[in-house]
């Protein structure tokens, strides 16, 4: 059922044990809204506990209280009155959580590609981050946005927008963006945190680089890589699709990365063309500009079957 942001408030207000979890391979928008409302929901005397099945990336350890996040172990079971899920469009994106919760379901998310798996699902595919919304969320329940729910929510909605840069940036975006400051958040310290990588992880970029291929006349740009090109086999490789598309006449960018034989992952970036559809053609989802999803096949098989769908999306 789809439900208003004020009754989104209500479902919070009423509950007083609550889980509060995102999409695996979390991101700054998954992790700042989780810990934002975690922080918020905490402040107003509810149990709040936060489960995600992955690790949290070493450059979101900045983000106040991210060790508060725990991994869901097999026998674990949580009864709760409500599980929330930020940032993810599908059920199958919070892996182990799925079963070690038993709760109704309240989704709050921003994909197009939402596939309105929950029992309460409110959707606005309109802003830039789920990170607007919990801003939306907090100043309706009238929860005080603290400087560390400011540092929080600055990171979910500046990461999920390239920093104010991409199309989904709006006139409202920045405004969320100064309210955060004004509560605390330092933009300098933030991206400065966020920009920084280790000296391997350059090397590998420096690498994966070299594999960019053009193809349909220039305007799609593939990246591809091996599990043996990475330093170790969970690399962060976020933000080396947008060299690829920032290549001049290039209008789709894809970034295929190898897991395993029969894994590959891809992600996909453009200026105008919808890849959202290209990832749900496979399985994946995401947003018209940014999008992702997973083939089991061999990397060749998935080249081969992806490339004429991207082809597809462009005018
Ligand atoms: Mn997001």
């Amino acid at each position: 059922m789809e439900i208003s942001l004020p009754r989104v408030a209500e479902m919070l207000h009423s509950a007083s044990t609550i889980v509060l979890t995102a999409h695996v391979h979390p991101d700054g928008d998954s992790l700042g809204s989780m810990l934002a409302l975690y922080q918020a929901l905490q402040a107003d005397g509810k149990k709040v506990h936060l489960l995600l099945d992955d690790v949290v990336p070493a450059t979101y350890h900045f983000l106040p209280n991210w060790k508060k996040i725990s991994k869901p172990v097999d026998n674990d079971r949580f009864t709760t009155d409500l599980l929330v899920i930020l940032d993810a469009s599908d059920i199958e994106r919070i892996g182990k959580v799925q079963s070690a919760v038993k709760a109704p379901i309240l989704n709050i998310d921003h994909h197009i590609s939402n596939t309105r798996f929950a029992d309460y699902t409110y959707i606005d595919s309109k802003v830039a981050a789920t990170g607007e919304i919990i801003l939306e969320l907090l100043n309706l329940m009238k929860y005080k946005v603290t400087a560390d729910i400011g540092t929080c929510l600055y990171t979910a909605i500046a990461t999920d927008c390239g920093f104010f840069r991409y199309a989904n940036t709006s006139a409202s975006t920045l405004r969320y963006a100064a309210d955060l400051v004004e509560a605390g958040a330092q933009p300098q310290s933030i991206s400065e945190a966020l920009e920084q990588r280790s000296l391997s992880n350059i090397v590998t970029l420096t690498k994966v680089l070299q594999t960019i291929e053009m193809h349909y006349e220039g305007k799609i740009a593939t990246m591809t890589i091996f599990p043996d090109l990475l330093h170790d086999p969970d690399e962060n490789t976020e933000g080396f699709i947008n060299y690829a598309r920032s290549i001049e006449g290039v209008e789709i960018a894809i970034l295929f990365r190898a897991i395993d034989e029969q894994t590959v992952r891809i992600s996909f970036r453009s200026h105008r063309a919808d890849v959202s559809q290209v990832a749900l053609a496979f399985g994946g989802g995401g947003h018209i500009r940014a999008a992702g999803c997973t083939v089991h096949d061999t990397l060749e098989n998935a080249i081969a079957q992806v490339l004429p769908v991207a082809i597809g999306q462009i005018r």
